[in-house]
């Protein structure tokens, strides 16, 4: 069939997606306040790699689909920092705060204004657009010489790629890093790789950043705040927050809630406030920066070899507190891996009450010699996990316990092993209770099926009534609506809720269900992977490991613990369960080439439906080859209407279309 889309048509439309698509990133990573839906957005951008692959001849490197592009390297570039990236001069009391101010009024006279802004735990890198591109990216290095990473940076979806405002050069600096909660997950899927875990967020976003393949970078959630011009053309400022301000005119994510004090004492309360608050940042600092705010009282300062001389940083001590470890209790994982837990006396540490910590294994407990009754130093591990870092020696007494690893699962009874080579001891129970239980809510989790209103508290009430025995079974709670609402805690309203939840959660892409699935070695980009390059569960049952490590960043090992988990017997039952609820087994992130039922058809959409928004249904309909259509005509096969369709339905009518509804919809694409 010949496209009737002109040249000129793509190369518009391949634009305007552009433009779209970057002010979607920009709402989504620099603003947090999305407007679209994660599918809409994937849909535009499917598209627009769908035009680039006609034209290539159009991609430019600052396209967003660029942003995971670019082979592996042999090495990283070095780079000439042409203004050294300083470092600053630390300074940890307050006494040492106004000596620095004493040392600023010396040079400058008494009239002094600070910025104080929080001190991100990353690692720094510049930034340089040329025509408000971006050209080149690196990292500090030592100040002097530092590496390209521009292939890497660009991964960074708050990073523009386009500035918003014409510039014609600058130069800034920022520091890469990685969100608490992001850290956390990345180090869940390192276990599950059976791959080592990083320290803390700071060489997690180190060791993304320096990656020779950008693919892994790209799958590495990074982040960036912006807090510095380098250098720039066309612009001057009289202040630093000036100058932060219009950075953020230009699109970037700038150092979060600095402020701009007009006494040495505001700036003394501004670093106090920030240290009692830092618990609560969904980011590590390891500080607060205070910076002389007028320009040109910053050049009368100057700087030393290595440090200016109108900033210091703040460190702030880390938190450590010492408290009695009461008991230990042991938790059995979804695979079955049993985590000994330390109950303390509860103490306060970094903003929070903690009264748990974890001891890693059985390996550190012997290592650090930890027994019930110690009086032991507890820290938070990044300032986010809480452990148990040593024994106060000194404060033994003699009754201290020393702690066994069951032999018997705490939950099931069934047998505890260790198998060769391995620090995990495991229950070994098929039937754990302890081990489904953990699997149901991972299941139901956010990054999984995202099902709502299933805390551990009901699902375990859900078991213990025998309304569910696997996951599959959530699908037919419905049909027992009654009986649930009669349960504790339940309610009509709860259960409507969660039978909502549950019945979204099937027009999901697959990855969510491949995730959820909870697959050993398989995390969250392991079944987007999957998801991309099989265009069905069924096609993935069928795949052999061959097949499966063809797909860069798997391994052997991964692709085995598919292939054996699609043999599985339970597998294979659970699947024809959910086949049979109606949850969706097809990707949408690969085209289905051998179902092309839409072939032909054009749709009109009218109305807001129930479970779908306008380009979910229009991606699905494209999916199966047909096409959506803006106005009814006799031309069109189907209007598909939603609630409170208009002048479209009324037309429809009066031409004989043929009408449909979400329900008929969803027949047809079944
Ligand atoms: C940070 C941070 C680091 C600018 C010139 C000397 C130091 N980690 O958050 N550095 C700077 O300032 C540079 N500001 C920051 N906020």
């Amino acid at each position: 069939m010949k496209n009737n889309i002109t040249d000129n048509s793509i190369e518009k439309r391949i634009n305007e997606l552009r433009e779209i698509i970057n002010y979607h990133n920009h709402k989504y990573y620099v603003e947090d306040n999305p407007e679209i839906s994660d599918f809409e957005y994937d849909a535009l951008y499917r598209e627009l790699e769908k035009l680039e692959s006609e034209r290539p001849d159009l991609i430019t490197p600052d396209s967003p689909t660029q942003r995971v592009g670019g082979k592996p390297l042999e090495g990283f570039e070095k780079v000439i920092h042409t203004v050294q990236m300083q470092s600053l001069t630390d300074v940890f009391s307050e006494e040492e705060i106004i000596a620095f101010h004493q040392r600023v009024k010396e040079a400058v006279g008494n009239e002094v204004e600070y910025v104080v802004e929080k001190k991100i735990d990353g690692l720094s890198v510049s930034l340089e657009y040329e025509n408000g591109r971006f050209v080149r990216g690196s990292t500090r290095g030592d100040g002097i010489i530092g590496e390209n990473v521009t292939q890497n940076l660009k991964t960074i979806k708050s990073i523009p790629l386009v500035l918003k405002k014409e510039v014609p050069f600058l130069e800034v600096r920022g520091e890469v890093f990685m969100h608490k909660k992001d850290f956390l997950k990345l180090n869940e899927e390192q276990e599950e790789m059976e791959l080592p875990q990083f320290a803390n967020p700071r060489n997690a976003a180190a060791g993304s950043l320096r990656q020779l393949n950008p693919r892994i970078t790209a799958g590495r959630k990074l982040d960036i705040f912006v807090f510095n011009i380098q250098r720039i053309e066309g612009r001057t400022f009289s202040t630093h927050s000036e100058s932060l301000e219009f950075l953020k005119e230009l699109g970037f994510k700038v150092s979060p809630g600095y402020r701009v004090c007009k006494s040495i004492e505001e700036v003394v309360d501004e670093v106090r406030r920030i240290g009692e608050m830092r618990g609560e940042l969904s980011f590590e600092i390891d500080g607060a920066v205070i910076k002389v705010n007028s320009l040109r009282q910053r050049e009368v300062l100057g700087s030393t070899i290595k440090t200016p001389r109108w900033a210091v940083a703040y460190k702030y001590p880390a938190e450590r507190k010492q408290t009695v470890l009461k008991d230990i209790w042991v938790n059995v994982g979804r695979t079955g891996v049993l985590t000994p837990n330390a109950v303390l006396e509860p103490v306060r540490l970094a903003g929070t009450t903690v009264s748990r910590a974890t001891l890693h294994n059985m390996d550190y407990i012997k290592e650090k010699d930890i027994r019930i009754g110690d009086t032991v130093v507890v820290q938070k591990a990044g300032d986010i996990i809480p452990e148990v870092l040593e024994v106060v020696f000194e404060k033994r007494t003699g009754n201290e316990r020393e702690f066994i690893m069951p032999d018997r699962c705490p939950e099931c009874g069934s047998e505890v092993v260790r198998e060769e080579g391995e620090v995990a001891y495991r229950c070994i129970g098929i039937e754990c209770p302890a081990q489904l239980r953990r699997s149901i809510e991972h299941f139901v989790s956010r990054d999984a099926m995202n099902i709502d209103g299933l805390g551990p508290a009901i699902i375990e009430a859900l078991l213990a009534n025998d309304f569910i025995r696997g996951v599959a079974d959530l699908y037919y709670l419905h049909q027992r609506r009654d009986e649930l609402v009669k349960m504790e805690r339940m309610g009509e309203k709860s259960v409507d809720n969660l039978l909502n939840s549950i019945e979204r959660s099937k027009s999901n892409n697959i990855d969510r269900l491949i995730y959820g699935f909870g697959i050993r070695h398989i995390g969250l980009r392991a079944a987007q992977l999957l998801s991309s390059n099989f265009a069905s569960i069924d096609e993935l049952m069928q795949a052999q490991v061959e097949d499966i490590v063809k797909i860069p960043e798997f391994g052997e090992k991964m692709a085995q613990s598919v292939v054996a988990f699609f043999k599985q017997e339970q597998t294979l039952d659970t699947i024809e369960k959910l086949r049979k609820a109606g949850v969706n087994l097809n990707s949408h992130g690969k085209r289905q080439l051998k179902d092309s039922r839409f072939e032909g058809l054009t749709f009109v959409l009218t109305g807001t439906l129930p479970s779908y928004t306008r380009s979910e249904a229009s991606a699905i309909i494209e999916s199966f080859g047909g096409k959506t259509s803006g106005s009814v005509s006799k031309k069109t096969d189907y209007v598909l209407a939603g609630e409170e369709a208009g002048s479209k339905l009324e037309k429809a009518i009066k031409l004989g279309v043929k009408i449909i509804n979400e329900e008929e919809f969803k027949k047809m694409i079944e």
